[in-house]
Order: C-alpha cells, then structure tokens, then sequence
C-alpha cells in the first residue's frame, strides 16, 4: 500500500469519507486521494514524495503560489505575536481598509472565516435590510454549504450528482428560488411570480462550480438591471474571482457594481478567512451597529489576517500583476486548445484570466445543464492519465483550473505536452 492508500485507510475510520471536504476524496475519479506532504510555488508533493504541477492552489487562495516567502515570513511574524486574542486588532482595521480601498462597491465589510459564512451572513444582511425573504441563486453555482445555499448547489454536491442535501428542512430552502445561469428570461419569471418578496439575487459572476461557465454578454449587467427594477439586492458571490480576474474581482473585469460581494480564498492566502462587504447602507445593519447578528470567535484573527494583507498588499502594489498573469494564462489555454482540437476529442474548453476548464461534451457549456452533458468517466480516464504524468487537476469534471503567478512558462509546456500525450494514450 501506498502512504496516501494507508492514510486513507486509517481516515475512513475516524473522519466521515475519510477527508474533511467531499472533493478531496476523489470520489468521482476512482482514485485514492493523494495525501500532500508540502507545497512551494507551483508544485505539490504527496507523502510518497510524488511531486505535481498543482492546478488546484487550494481551489484558489494560492494566487502567488504555494509558500510565498512574503506571506509566510508575515504569518511568522504575526503568530509570535499571538494566535488570536478575541479582540480587535490593528491588522482587521487595514484589512477592511485595503479592500475597501481596493474593491470600490465595498464601502464596509465583515470578516468571517469561510466562504460559506461570508455567503450565509450576506444573505442574512441582505433579507435584514429588505424585509424580504426569498433569494434567487443559479442551478449549478456553489455558495458554500449553508442549509439556504444546498439547492441545486455546484461543486461537490454536483460533483456526487445529488439535488442539495439530507439534513436541509424543507422550510430551510422553501425561500431559496433557483433560476438558469445566463437565462435572464429565468430571473425576470421568478420576479413576476415572487413579485416583493425577493431579497436578492446571489451570482457567481463567473460560475466555477460547474466547471467554469462563463457570463454571456449582457447576463450580468441584466441581473443589475433586473434587481434595481424589483428592489432587491444584488450579491456577488466572488469567493472564486475576487482579486483572482482583477483587483477589483470579476466585478471589476466585467464592470458590473453589486451591492454585496462575498469574499474568501485568495483574501486569506491559504489562511481560514472568508469576508462580506458592500453599500454601508446594508453593512450597517450587522451587528453591533445594526438588528442583523452575525459573530465569530476567530473573525479576523490576527494570524489570518497578516497572510491576507501580504498577498493582498502585493497584488495592489504590483500594478502590472494581472496583465501579466492574464496575458501568461490566455497563452496556456490558446494552446490547450489547439492540442484538444488535433486530438479530435470532443470538448468545449472556457476560460477567464488564470480560472478555465475542459469540458468533455461536443456542447458548448453555459450552464449547468449543458455542463451535465459531460462525459465524465472520459474526465475520470483524463484526471487520472494526467496525474500520472505529474500533473494535479481537479479531481471532479465541475471545478475548475487555478493558475497562479508562480507557474512558470517551462511547467506550462509541460503540462501541455503532458494533455498531448494523455489525448493520444486515450485516443489510442
Ligand atoms: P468555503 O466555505 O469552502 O470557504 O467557501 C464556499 C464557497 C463559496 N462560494 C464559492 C463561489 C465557492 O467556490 C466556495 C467554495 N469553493 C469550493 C471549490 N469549488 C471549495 C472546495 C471544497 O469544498 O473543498
């Protein structure tokens, strides 16, 4: 047995399905998960001492790499200070100051711990500041597992082919409506047939948990439309894109101002933070200055929060990191591309700034019905092929490609020849 085989032998019998996130299992690649021993810039080892190109970056915070002398030589420096002091801290004030500075619809915010507390927080700001209950999400995007969020949910709960989840009372989600990514036609029937009773529209303005799915022109700027004409909120879920396709996140890139916005990942560094923030009309309404509560024992820990304003003070400091990052990842998939194109293997390949993905299907993929049409056992055949050659995917059809800076040109044309070659072995 291998080191990774006994671990997860040994896992299975104390943590539920062995891991602490579903995806990690790889469940729906057949395969033993790789047990990871460390990780510098763009590679990963597993206990075994197997050294991988990593595509994951812990499903994104690693936007600078893996052990970033900044970010790490700043935690070191914060943790022998004290872990955490269930206090405010200096580092929270700069925290919210810098990405308020930083991301120009967020004139307040909160630090959670989580993406999914950063979602379930917003939505409570938003039904406190509106009166109204019911939220519209999108079949097939991700918002972490809150019980309102675990409808049609992305991610793992796609990924394991389930509608939402057992546990999730039906008067938990009876106020949660889903409408079709890209289909404005979808929110507008909602609204008519909901007419005030809608809080607000939550979004993944990329959608990156159904693979990656990108906003036909016009889709975002329609949500916009459609929640100023019905007085309701629009949140941007950016837990993925924030400060990933921009500075200032997809809302940026796109050009599109929510009222809300949910953070996480890259705002921690690899750290546990997640943040909401937005109009100060709505933030005011959170606890202590507002009805809307919302704590958390470890918000804006000291520790966290150094992580996060090291990799966040880099990105705005280094004024020519996107171009540079953006232009290095629209050349990767160009080729990606082309290779899956000589291959004569069906695909529809989408891709944003440093997120992309390969989908098996000859449809081109807008939703997640289209994403459905995938073959995923061809992806299973793929993942595995490729991580045999080095090369550490996304164990699931329905995530999606991180690319960070510390991707080199010469790892990039390995992984390419590394596809080229596993298209041919699955060709043969
Ligand atoms: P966390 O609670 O996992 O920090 O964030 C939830 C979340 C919220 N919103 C979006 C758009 C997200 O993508 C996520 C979490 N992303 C997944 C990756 N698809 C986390 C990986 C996992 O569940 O292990």
């Amino acid at each position: 047995m291998t080191g990774s085989e006994k671990l997860f032998q040994r896992a299975k019998t104390c943590i539920p399905g062995g891991v602490n996130s579903p995806v990690r299992a790889f469940a729906s690649v057949g395969m033993t998960p790789r047990f990871i021993k460390k990780a510098i810039g763009d590679r990963i080892w597993d206990v075994e001492g197997n050294e991988y190109i990593d595509y994951i970056g812990s499903w994104g915070p690693m936007l600078l790499g893996h052990s970033n002398p900044i970010v790490l030589e700043a935690v070191e420096r914060a943790a022998r200070e004290g872990l955490s002091f269930g206090a405010a801290t200096e580092r929270e004030v700069q925290m919210a100051e810098l990405i308020c500075d930083m991301v120009s619809s967020v004139e307040m915010i909160r630090m959670v711990n989580s993406g999914t507390e950063a979602v379930m927080s917003a939505i409570r700001a938003a039904r406190g500041y509106t009166g109204k209950d019911k939220i519209i999400k999108f079949s097939g995007c991700y918002h972490g597992h809150s019980d309102a969020m675990l409808v049609k949910a992305g991610s793992g709960v796609m990924t394991q082919g389930i509608p939402g989840s057992a546990g999730v009372p039906a008067g938990c989600t009876k106020d949660t409506l889903t409408a079709v990514y890209n289909d404005l036609d979808s929110v507008r029937l909602l609204f008519e047939s909901n007419r005030d009773e809608i809080a607000a529209v939550i979004v993944e303005p990329v959608g990156a948990n159904m693979g990656v799915v990108l906003p036909t022109d016009g889709f975002l700027e329609g949500l916009r439309r459609i929640c100023d004409e019905n007085e309701a909120l629009l949140i941007f879920d950016e837990v993925i894109t924030g400060f990933r396709l921009a500075p200032d996140g997809a809302q940026g890139y796109y050009g599109i101002q929510p009222d809300l916005t949910t953070f996480g990942k890259i705002i921690g560094a690899g750290m546990p933070v997640g943040a909401y923030g937005g109009k100060r009309e709505i933030m005011s309404m959170v606890a202590p200055s507002g009805p809307v509560y919302q704590a958390g024992t470890l918000s804006g820990n000291p520790v966290a929060m150094a992580a996060g304003l090291a990799q966040l003070s880099y990105l705005k400091n280094d004024t020519d990191f996107y171009d540079k990052l953006n232009r290095k990842c629209d050349k990767f998939f160009k080729s990606l591309k082309a290779i899956f194109e000589k291959a004569d293997i069906p695909f529809c390949l989408n891709h944003v700034g440093s997120l992309g993905c390969v989908f098996f299907t000859d449809k081109d993929v807008y939703n997640d019905a289209e994403a459905h049409t995938c073959d995923t056992a061809k992806y299973a055949s793929y993942f595995k092929k490729m991580l045999e050659r080095g090369i550490y995917l996304a164990p699931s059809q329905f995530e999606a490609m991180f690319i960070s800076q510390a991707h080199t040109e010469e790892d990039l044309q390995t992984t390419l020849r590394a596809v080229e070659h596993t298209l041919t072995e699955m060709n043969a």
